[in-house]
């Protein structure tokens, strides 16, 4: 069908990164000229890459999977955009929304039942692989939320997105699984949630550090390291004393261009074997699925995806997430954001020695460095 070829030259197409600065900038119909052109583009891509395992053919949640994905490109295709008309657009990427929301289970499932075949699917090979296709899924599960919510007048992206909020929120969150968890017991961990006054005074107001950000990936990677601190704190205490007595510490701060966030535990940190596989995809054991832990809060957890997945987190706009142990002490982990819209871009997985192209949308001209030379500048609450 000339729909497959199709399939094949646009994954030959680079794909555009976008900026928050783009994002939150653009009216309606740039979002849904963004999303059809985009969108088609970064699914042909994940067909493709689906190929690229070794014997997906004879694994049906794969092909299944690589179905999934045609159907979505297939939709968004046969759309004509011509005419301004919107309607048969917002019913695809809904459409398609809907179709991919069980797509990381399924592909999790294919990846666990490859392995238990015992095919030799090298870890090698897999966990880059993995790190390429769920990263390219954020950016177009970004984009079709992104269209979904500006349709409805709504945006993914706060302009005013206060981390120190954020993450008391998800020390909230942290603190109430704990004591569904450890019902038994009736634990809980202490988490002290501390605000550094702004180094330089860029923008922050009342002494908070707001910036551009999508609240949800800020809340996902906060409440997935806070689960992490908190299991290791109980589990290696043996009182409720002892608990309260090593409390887990989130310290907030930020200067102009950046955000970052460091959370500290006292739980003895990580022995060495288990370091390597913390930001594993595959190194996960059967009874993790059943966990409620895993299962409460966050979506896809349950997999042992839940920290490698909040570093393609941050890594997908331009910000980066670290572990460091102390054998004895405990853990801390550093998540660093990009603070500024303009640094805030997708960084998508390239391909074969691909380069990416510059300009997202006709007319928005968005150089690297600065906001100074785009039609939205006056929209753009940034120092130029
Ligand atoms: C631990 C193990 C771990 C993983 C990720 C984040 C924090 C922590 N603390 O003991």
């Amino acid at each position: 069908e000339f729909l497959w070829s199709d399939v094949c030259y646009l994954a030959d197409q680079g794909a555009t990164p976008l900026s928050l600065c783009q994002v939150i900038a653009a009216r309606p119909v740039q979002v849904a000229e963004l999303a059809n052109r985009e969108l088609p583009i970064r699914f042909a891509k994940r067909i493709r890459q689906i190929e690229d395992i070794p014997g997906w053919h004879e694994s049906q949640d794969l092909v299944k999977l690589r179905y999934l994905y045609f159907q979505c490109f297939s939709d968004l295709r046969l759309i004509d955009l011509k005419d301004h008309d919107l309607h048969d657009l917002t019913v695809a990427v809904t459409r398609t929304k809907h179709r991919l929301s069980g797509a990381i289970s399924l592909l999790m499932e294919a990846v666990q039942e490859l392995k238990e075949k015992g095919l030799t699917l090298q870890e090698s090979f897999l966990e880059p692989w993995l790190d390429r296709f769920l990263l390219s899924r954020i950016g177009t599960e970004m984009l079709t939320s992104h269209y979904v919510a500006s349709m409805e007048g709504s945006s993914i992206v706060e302009k005013d997105c206060d981390p120190t909020v954020i993450c008391l929120r998800a020390a909230e969150k942290a603190r109430w699984l704990c004591m569904e968890h450890y019902k038994r017991i009736g634990n809980t961990v202490k988490i002290n949630v501390e605000t550094l006054p702004s180094a330089g005074n860029h923008g922050n107001r009342k002494g908070r550090h707001c910036f551009t950000y999508v609240p949800k990936y800020l809340y996902y990677m906060v409440l997935e390291l806070l689960k992490n601190s908190a299991r290791a704190t109980i589990e290696t205490s043996s009182s409720q004393a002892e608990i309260e007595a090593r409390p887990i510490v989130v310290t907030v701060s930020a200067n102009s261009g950046q955000v970052a966030i460091r959370i500290q535990d006292s739980a003895g940190g990580i022995p060495f074997e288990v370091a390597e596989r913390v930001w594993s995809y595959t190194y996960s054991t059967a009874d993790t699925r059943s966990d409620v832990w895993e299962h409460q809060g966050t979506p896809l957890a349950g997999y042992g995806v839940g920290l490698p997945l909040s570093r393609l987190y941050a890594q997908y706009l331009g910000g980066s997430l670290h572990l460091m142990s102390m054998p004895g002490e405990g853990t801390t982990a550093f998540l660093h954001l990009k603070r500024l819209q303009r640094d805030a871009r997708e960084q998508l997985p390239l391909w074969h020695g691909e380069t990416q192209n510059k300009c997202a949308v006709d007319g928005m001209n968005f150089e690297n460095e600065f906001c100074s030379s785009c039609q939205f500048r006056d929209s753009c609450s940034e120092p130029k």
